[in-house]
């Protein structure tokens, strides 16, 4: 086994100890930072994502090996900025107005960071202009919207007749997801995309950066 795929490994079991050291290890064995984080940290991240989407693994499981994988990315981080490594791209993430819910948020967030895309993360309860405002100032080529309440989920709309007020509505893909949203209802809202779980959520946002 090499070392990217044990670093793989661990990250799927949450092992941040073991990802430390073996971060620590492939570079000092000349292995650059771009292999580590590409062979090693987002294959773990993405393996764990199919068997979230599979229902092999929970919640739980998925947070602990994301918070794995970030520790890999800190001893990283000063290496991939050397080797010029550029981020896939920007996304504005959020929960929409009057939701408080985050968690399915955070995991889409986490698998987005997991395949390079740098989120901004605008947080719950978070309103048609300041997304606008994010996607302008940011120059983010994806707007990921959450949402888990039924009385909430108007303000998708919302959120994407402001971006076309503004001017931006080209410039930027609309993806939402949530357990109350559906393909059905994106079409009908104007998104360009829904997805079910978070580790498609990371597949279909790294398509717009294509
Ligand atoms: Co609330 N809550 N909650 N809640 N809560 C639900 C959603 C509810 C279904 C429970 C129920 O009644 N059975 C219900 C909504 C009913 C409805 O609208 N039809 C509900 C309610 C009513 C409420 C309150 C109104 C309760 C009250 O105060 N009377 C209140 C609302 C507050 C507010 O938001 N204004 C409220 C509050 C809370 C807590 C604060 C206690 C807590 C939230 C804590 C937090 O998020 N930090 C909470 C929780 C935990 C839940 C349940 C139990 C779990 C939600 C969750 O985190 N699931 C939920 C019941 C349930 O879902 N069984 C419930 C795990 C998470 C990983 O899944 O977020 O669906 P989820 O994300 C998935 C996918 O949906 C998808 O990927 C994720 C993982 O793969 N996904 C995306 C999500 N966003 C995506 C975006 C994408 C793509 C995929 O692209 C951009």
């Amino acid at each position: 086994m090499s070392v990217t795929d044990e670093i793989s490994a661990f990250v799927q079991m949450g092992r941040r100890k073991n990802v430390k050291e073996l971060c620590e290890a492939a570079l000092s064995d000349g292995y650059t930072a771009k292999e580590i984080l590409n062979e090693g940290l987002i294959v773990g991240m993405m393996a764990i994502g199919e068997k979230f989407k599979k229902d092999e693994v929970y919640v739980p499981e998925v947070l602990i090996a994301a918070r794995a994988m970030n520790t890999g990315v800190e001893i990283l981080k000063p290496y991939l900025t050397k080797e010029g490594v550029e981020p896939v791209g920007k996304a504005v993430i959020c929960t929409v107005k009057g939701d408080l819910h985050d968690i399915g948020k955070n995991l889409v967030k986490m698998m987005l960071e997991g395949v390079g895309i740098e989120c901004i993360d605008l947080g719950t309860d978070v309103s048609a202009d300041k997304v606008v405002e994010a996607a302008e100032s940011s120059g983010a080529k994806v707007v990921a919207l959450s949402s888990l309440l039924t009385t909430t989920m108007e303000y998708h709309k919302d959120i994407i007749d402001s971006l076309e007020r503004a001017g931006l509505r080209d410039k930027v893909k609309v993806m939402i997801g949530g357990a109350p949203v559906s393909e059905d209802f994106a079409k009908q809202v104007g998104a360009d995309a829904y997805t079910p779980d978070a580790a498609s959520a990371a597949d279909v946002a790294l398509s717009f950066f294509e």
